[in-house]
């Protein structure tokens, strides 16, 4: 293989779509590898680190966790700041997306009377104080640094966009419309030339 493989599940959602999307946009040419989940089993313990996406550079081990997968194509490709300082402003932006994930991911796999209550205390505390906080955070418009998408804004796109379709039973599809910077970034990036053109083909 000589040019990058990306690997994640064969679905547009989460970590792994948010590299593709990185990759896409970055202009780079890779192999978008995508594995069955009846696959799964047998390659998770040769994955890095036991989950997925993960990314294979040419010559290279591979290379896993999204953040890290992330700040590395942004920091070739113009997709990162090259300021250290906000560098790890976007790096803490981006950790704040997956503190959402963990939180939220456990009550996929539950049961569903335990997923609808476990939802709705989400609905009524964790989510509106992630969303705050995000908020609060975002200091610029319409994208997290200014005026031009980086990684972290397709993060926050993949997590804004995993609510608004409104297929996560008992998370209501508004939940994020009361954050007029929260949603600007998610709009902005759905906008954006590279991300419409990778979504059409998606
Ligand atoms: N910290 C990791 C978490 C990766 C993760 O949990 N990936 C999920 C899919 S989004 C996965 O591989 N699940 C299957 C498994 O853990 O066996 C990251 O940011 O990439």
């Amino acid at each position: 293989m000589n040019k990058p493989k990306l690997s994640y599940f064969d679905a547009p959602v989460s970590r792994g779509e948010e590299c593709r999307l990185a990759l896409h946009v970055a202009g780079i040419d890779f192999f978008d590898e995508r594995i069955k989940s009846a696959d799964w089993p047998a390659l998770k313990p040769n994955s890095p680190y036991g989950s997925m996406p993960f990314l294979t550079m040419p010559g290279r081990p591979a290379l896993a966790h999204s953040n890290a997968i992330l700040v590395y194509i942004g920091r070739g490709h113009g997709l990162h700041p090259q300021d250290a300082f906000e560098a790890a402003r976007h790096e803490g932006m981006m950790q704040h997306v997956e503190d959402l994930r963990a939180r939220v991911s456990p009550t996929i796999r539950m049961a569903d009377a335990e997923k609808k209550a476990r939802r709705e205390e989400l609905v009524a505390g964790y989510l509106p104080e992630w969303a705050q906080a995000a908020e609060r955070n975002i200091t610029a418009t319409p994208f997290f640094g200014g005026g031009k998408l980086q990684v972290v804004d397709l993060k926050l796109y993949m997590a804004v966009r995993w609510f608004n379709g409104g297929k996560v039973d008992h998370i209501p599809a508004t939940i994020f419309d009361p954050y007029p910077r929260l949603t600007g970034v998610h709009n902005a990036v759905r906008d954006h030339a590279a991300v419409k053109a990778w979504n059409a083909k998606a």
